[in-house]
C-alpha cells in the first residue's frame, strides 16, 4: 500500500536531511575507521531505516518498491557504506521471509528486523556458486524434526553482525541444480556456525563481508523457508527486488557525483576559466546526467510495475546493468573532472570511485544481468 504523498515527502525529506547533516560529514572518517559509529547505527533505527520494507503490521514502515526507490536516491547522497548497515535488513536478508515466511515466522522475527534489534543476512554464495548459485553445496540434511546444515558460504555481508541468517542449501543431492536447494531461516546462536574475519575490500569500507561455516547446525524443519526444494525461487526472487534496491542506489550515486562535478567545475579555473566553460568538461556533464535521468526513469517505471504486480525480472535486470554500469561511467568522468584532485584521497571522488566498483558485481554481476534479460526477451518473443 501507497503512502500518502504529505507522509512520503516527509520521509525523503527526514532522510535527505539525514543524510545531509549526519552522514556526509563523516563518510572520509568512516571510510578510515572501516565502521560506522553505533550513534549512526542508533540514529538509522530511529529514522525507521532498517524497517524501509517491512509490512507495517509488523512494525515496519511497509513502503512499496516506488517509494523504497525514491529514498535509494536519497541515501545514494552518502558513501553507500551507509546503506548497507541497513540494506540486508530491507532487502535480501528480510525479503524472503517478508515474501515466503510462514504467519509465525513473520511474526517471530519481523519486528525485531524492522526495528534493527536484529541484523539479517542472506547466505547464497559459496566458493564454488558465485554466478552460478544453483549450484550450492551446503547440505541440509532431515533428521527427525530437524535439519542438519554442514557447509560454508562466502563474501556474506553484515555477517558479522547478524542474528538471523536466510540460508540455501541443498537438501536433495541427488537433484544437481536448482530442484535440490531449500531455505532455511538459521539464528547465529545456534551451535556449530561461526563467522569468520571481514575480508578486506576495494571499497565501501564500514560495510563488511564475512565468511560463514556451518559445522553440523542443527536447524528445527520449522524453520525452513517454503517448500523444500523452493529455495532456489526464493533466492532468484529475492534478488529480483534487491537489484531494483541497488539500481537505485546507483541513481543516487550518479546524481551526488553530478552535484560534486558541477560544483567542482565551477570553482576550478585553468586557462583564465572556470573549467565549467569548456565544451569537453560540459560533455562529460551532459553524458553523466543523460545517463542519470535514463536510469532514474527507467528505475522509477520498474518500481512501478512491480508495485502494480507485473512480473519485471527483466526490467529489473535491465535495471541494475544500466544503473551499474552507468554509475562506473559517471564515477570514471567525475575523476576526470576533478583532474588530480579527482586521484588524490581528499576530494573523495576517488573513494566513491573504488566504492561503486562492486554494484557491477554483487546482487548478479552485469553478464549475469545480461544473461537474464536476453532469456526473459527470447520468451517473451522481443
Ligand atoms: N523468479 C522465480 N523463479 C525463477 C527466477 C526468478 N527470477 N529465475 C529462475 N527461476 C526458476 C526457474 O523458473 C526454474 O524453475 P523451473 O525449473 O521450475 O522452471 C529454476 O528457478 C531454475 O532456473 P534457471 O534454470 O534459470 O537457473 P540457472 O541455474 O540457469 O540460473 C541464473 C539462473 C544464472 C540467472 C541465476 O543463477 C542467477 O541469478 N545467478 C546470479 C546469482 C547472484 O545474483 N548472486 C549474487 C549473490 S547474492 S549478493
Amino acid at each position: 500500500m501507497a503512502l500518502d504523498l504529505e507522509t512520503r515527502e516527509q520521509l525523503i525529506d527526514a532522510v535527505r536531511r539525514f543524510v545531509a547533516e549526519r552522514l556526509r560529514p563523516i563518510e572520509a572518517k568512516v571510510a578510515e575507521d572501516d565502521a560506522v559509529p553505533a550513534e549512526i547505527v542508533e540514529a538509522m533505527k530511529g529514522l525507521g531505516l532498517f524497517g524501509l520494507s517491512i509490512p507495517e503490521a509488523f512494525g515496519g514502515l511497509g513502503l512499496n518498491m516506488e517509494e523504497e526507490c525514491l529514498v535509494c536516491f536519497e541515501l545514494g547522497r552518502a558513501s553507500p557504506a551507509f546503506r548497507s548497515v541497513f540494506g540486508t535488513n530491507v532487502g535480501i536478508g528480510s525479503q524472503g521471509l517478508v515474501m515466503f515466511g510462514t504467519d509465525e515466522q513473520k511474526a517471530r522475527w519481523l519486528p525485531g528486523i524492522a526495528s534493527g534489534e536484529i541484523i539479517t543476512a542472506f547466505a547464497l554464495t559459496e566458493a564454488e556458486a558465485g554466478s552460478d548459485s544453483a549450484a550450492v553445496q551446503t547440505r541440509a540434511v532431515r533428521d527427525g524434526d530437524d535439519y542438519v546444515l554442514s557447509g560454508s558460504k562466502r563474501y556474506i555481508t553484515n555477517a558479522g553482525k547478524a542474528s538471523l541468517f536466510t540460508v540455501m542449501a541443498r537438501t536433495d543431492p541427488q537433484v544437481k541444480g536448482a530442484a535440490g536447494v531449500s531455505a532455511f531461516l538459521v539464528p547465529r546462536d545456534l551451535p556449530g556456525l561461526s563467522v569468520g574475519k571481514p575480508e578486506k575490500k576495494m571499497g565501501q569500507q564500514g560495510a563488511h563481508i564475512h565468511d560463514v561455516v556451518f559445522d553440523n547446525v542443527r536447524v528445527p524443519a520449522w524453520n525452513r523457508l517454503g517448500a523444500e526444494g523452493e529455495g532456489f525461487k526464493v533466492a532468484m526472487q529475492v534478488l529480483d527486488r534487491g537489484r531494483l534496491h541497488i539500481a537505485a542506489v546507483c541513481v543516487g550515486v550518479a546524481e551526488r557525483l553530478l552535484v560534486d562535478c558541477v560544483a567542482y567545475a565551477g570553482e576550478r579555473r585553468q586557462f583564465g576559466q572556470p573549467i565549467a566553460s569548456f565544451q569537453l568538461i560540459q560533455a562529460m556533464i551532459a553524458d553523466s546526467k543523460t545517463e542519470a535521468l535514463a536510469a532514474r526513469a527507467l528505475v522509477l517505471e520498474t518500481a512501478r510495475q512491480r508495485d502494480a504486480g507485473q512480473g519485471v525480472t527483466l526490467e529489473v535486470a535491465a535495471a541494475k546493468l544500466f544503473a551499474s554500469e552507468m554509475v562506473g561511467r559517471v564515477a570514471d568522468r567525475a575523476v576526470q573532472i576533478f583532474g588530480g584532485a579527482g586521484y588524490v584521497a581528499d576530494y573523495g571522488i576517488e573513494r566513491l570511485y573504488r566504492d561503486v566498483r562492486i554494484f557491477r558485481i554483487y546482487e548478479g554481476a552485469s553478464q549475469i544481468q545480461q544473461l537474464v534479460i536476453a532469456r526473459e526477451t527470447i520468451k517473451r518473443g522481443g
